[in-house]
């Protein structure tokens, strides 16, 4: 799938993708001091077109801008608007919303508190992260050799551009050793997250994933938890171990880009019956009823009209 399309808004402006250009020499580029979020945008069932949690995820790029110390110039709901505008300019019905803020051009050397906060939100179309075989049969992932971030190093609730070199890292290790997707551990050996994406374990009917401690707190991770207890499912918010996740009956990755993913193996264990587990099909099953409109009045705040 491509990334071209025809327009990139870029601080209050709708220009043409071409042009959509910044200066090499831009602090962002050198040092990873940008922000982002990943939204998507989906087609519903009545063929109308809604955001996913659009502020929710606007807030949360606030929020990161907070933590670095160099806010969004732009607010929540100036955002949310020029979310709107860039998917209608484009004419998509359904895609995924990169907005980018970062520190732009004026000095170098790691402090520039005086270099402006530049601004874009793209789209484009993209299918399934991993896989559409992913989603209904379940992938194979790996404990990553890479520790996840100190809590007290890159600070993990902002979705930093830097912090994604881990990411790059562990991803890459595991793709090279024949693997779908990187599980990492966190400084004090626990479960922490994947290289994407946030992780639960279901065992003996209980649901668990890791709490906010090392993690990006995922907006999907939320609303996966708020459905599960919803439907009467426990769901705690507990540190695990890796060999907890080896013996769980399922596993399931959540995420913007990967929305709900099985994990059918970790570390050539299979997990569970090896295939998605009746619990993640059922959550699942309901998380793409309400991103597709089809849940009526309950979580429909949960959907921003294009
Ligand atoms: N942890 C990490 C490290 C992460 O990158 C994501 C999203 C999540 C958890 C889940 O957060 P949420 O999307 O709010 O449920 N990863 C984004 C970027 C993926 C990429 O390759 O780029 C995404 O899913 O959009």
């Amino acid at each position: 799938m491509s990334i071209k399309t025809e327009k990139i808004w870029m601080d209050g402006q709708l220009v043409p993708w071409e042009d959509a250009k910044i200066h090499v020499l831009s602090h962002g580029l050198h040092y990873g001091t940008g922000y982002f979020e990943g939204i998507r945008c989906y087609e519903l069932a009545n063929g109308r077109s809604a955001v996913f949690r659009l502020q929710e995820h606007m807030q949360r790029l606030a929020d990161s801008g907070k933590i670095l110390g160099f806010p969004l110039p732009f607010s929540v709901e100036q955002m949310c608007q020029a979310t709107v505008d860039v998917i209608r300019a484009n004419k998509l019905k359904a895609c995924y919303v990169r907005p980018l803020a970062f520190l732009g051009l004026g000095e170098l050397g790691v402090y520039a508190p005086n270099n402006p906060v530049n601004v874009i939100i793209a789209v484009w179309p993209w299918g399934a992260y991993l896989g559409d075989d992913g989603i209904k049969n379940g992938i194979r992932a790996k404990v990553s050799s890479y520790t996840r971030h100190h809590v007290n190093a890159t600070m993990t609730k902002s979705k930093t551009s830097a912090n994604y070199v881990n990411s790059v890292l562990a991803k890459a290790e595991v793709k090279k050793a024949g693997y779908d997707e990187a599980i990492m551990l966190d400084t004090e050996g626990y479960v922490s997250e994947a290289s994407g994406e946030n992780i639960f374990i279901v065992r003996k009917g209980v649901i668990k994933t890791t709490p906010l401690t090392s993690i990006l707190p995922g907006i999907t991770r939320e609303s996966i938890i708020t459905l599960a207890r919803d439907k009467g499912y426990t769901v705690v918010e507990e540190r695990f171990t890796r060999d907890e996740l080896y013996i769980a009956d399922e596993a399931f990755f959540t995420g913007t880009a990967a929305e709900l993913t099985p994990i059918r193996e970790v570390d050539d264990r299979q997990i569970g019956a090896g295939r998605r587990g009746p619990v993640t099909e059922d959550i699942q099953n309901t998380f793409f009823d309400v991103i597709k409109g089809k849940s009526g009045e309950k979580y429909a705040g949960w959907l921003y009209a294009v």
